[in-house]
């Protein structure tokens, strides 16, 4: 029965939304990146009272109409169930515990998150977000459960796309679980397959529940990224009722495909206090219409990865002048909570310079709320060097992946903007 609300949640929304907008191919052309302050009907909104009432609204629906799809129902109710629990952990310094989270019926997927918190200073702040490996690459506890869900081919262990014990512990620098507890901060992750597996054309997951003929797809449909997303907020839902947890201080973070996740997530939930999308790239914080010929174009992201976004979304194709929004209005979406954008330099595919124009022209939504300037850096700060304004922005030598270096310039930024 739930499954049936859920559902038709969802598809009410996306009925409503696509009544008002046209298709893809009959939007107005425009060469910049869409300002967040100017509705789409050309109105310039000045004062946060508009900007929450009308345009905040108004680009979280074109968001979810032509690029990630309808954001799913909330659901009733969500439970957390601690599996196991070791106090002791990290040699004393911090205390474990996977946790099972139920929000559905029996036959949906479960999160199973992985939670540690330093010893003696609770409530902490804490940092949550989806893994690409499986919660028992990330730590060695024999007790963590190994998922029985697809995984990546590329991760330790994995054999015909489907984990072993042979993985446990083989990924320990990904989460650096003890460097944040050495901190002061908690963390929290769970594998991004519980909720959704990362392929395309398959009625597993979460998308089993939209019970929609693939051939004949809702081009609004909830897509792959969105569903991420919406995992967040469920480990979100848990985290807000652990004792150990501050509620008002949870950063969201992901790296790649799931930084993409984390920006949305943070854009989608208010109770996500930070947000840092790391090496996001195309589709999260790189910009759309983007001039970098060595960054991933849109035309490719929606071919290698159709179910990561709504077919609207493929709709565009190479001419991204239509989209009726860039990147820079879903960090806006995000004002006036802090966004940390963290790249590397040979990272170029993620596009760092078109990511810093992003976040520049994110700052007219911030600006509204009379925080303290400048809310962005002029410029690109130099490489190793963290720019922790609002807006922040950090890029390290080297390339494409989450390590310790980036994890010291998230819990930087953490101490400026958590403590
Ligand atoms: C790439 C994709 C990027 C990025 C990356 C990842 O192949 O083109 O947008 O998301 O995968 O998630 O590692």
């Amino acid at each position: 029965m739930r499954t049936a609300l859920a559902t038709l949640g969802a598809l009410a929304v996306t009925a409503a939304l696509a009544a008002d907008f046209p298709p893809p191919d009959k939007l107005p052309s425009v060469p910049e990146m869409p300002s967040p302050v100017v509705m789409r009907d050309g109105t310039l909104v000045t004062s946060k009272a508009d900007w929450e009432a009308k345009r905040r609204p108004e680009l979280k629906e074109l968001f979810q109409h032509y690029m990630y799809g309808a954001y799913p129902a909330k659901p009733e109710k969500v439970t957390g169930k601690v599996l196991f629990e070791d106090g002791k952990a990290f040699g004393g310094k911090g205390t474990l515990r996977e946790v099972e989270i139920t929000f559905g019926p029996p036959e949906w997927p479960k999160i199973y998150l992985l939670v540690a918190t330093p010893n003696g200073k609770t409530p902490t702040a804490c940092f949550v977000g989806p893994n690409f490996q499986g919660n028992h690459c990330l730590v060695a506890d024999e007790r963590v459960r190994i998922t029985p869900d697809w995984c990546y081919p590329n991760t330790p262990g994995v054999k015909n796309n489907k984990a072993t014990a042979e993985g446990r512990g083989k990924v320990l620098d990904v989460w650096p679980f003890e460097q944040a507890l050495d901190k002061g901060y908690a963390v929290a992750t769970f594998y991004s397959g519980d909720i959704q597996p990362d392929r395309p054309d398959v009625q597993e997951g979460m998308r089993k529940t939209l019970a929609t003929d693939p051939a004949k797809k809702n081009p609004a449909e909830t897509a792959t990224v969105m569903w991420w997303a919406w995992g967040v907020h469920r480990a979100v839902d848990y985290l807000v009722t652990d004792g150990a947890i501050d509620p008002k201080r949870i950063a969201v973070v992901g790296h790649s495909r799931l930084g993409k996740t984390a920006l949305l997530a943070g854009a989608f939930d208010e109770r996500i206090a930070v947000v840092i999308p790391h090496q996001s790239g195309c589709g999260g914080a790189g910009p759309s219409r983007s001039n970098n010929d060595k960054a991933e174009p849109v035309a490719r992201i929606t071919k290698a990865f159709p179910h990561w976004f709504c077919a609207n979304f493929t709709a565009f194709g190479p001419d991204t002048t239509k989209l009726p929004f860039d990147q820079n209005d879903l960090v806006a979406i995000c004002a006036p909570r802090p966004v940390l954008m963290t790249n590397a330099e040979e990272d170029q595919w993620a596009n760092p310079g078109g990511q810093f124009d992003v976040l520049r022209a994110a700052a007219p939504a911030y600006e509204l709320y009379g925080v303290a300037k400048p809310v962005v850096a002029e410029k690109m700060p130099e490489t190793g060097k963290l720019a922790a304004e609002r807006l922040g922005y950090f890029i390290r030598p080297g390339k494409h992946a989450m390590t310790p270096a980036d994890w010291k310039a998230y819990l930087e930024f953490a101490d400026v903007w958590l403590k």
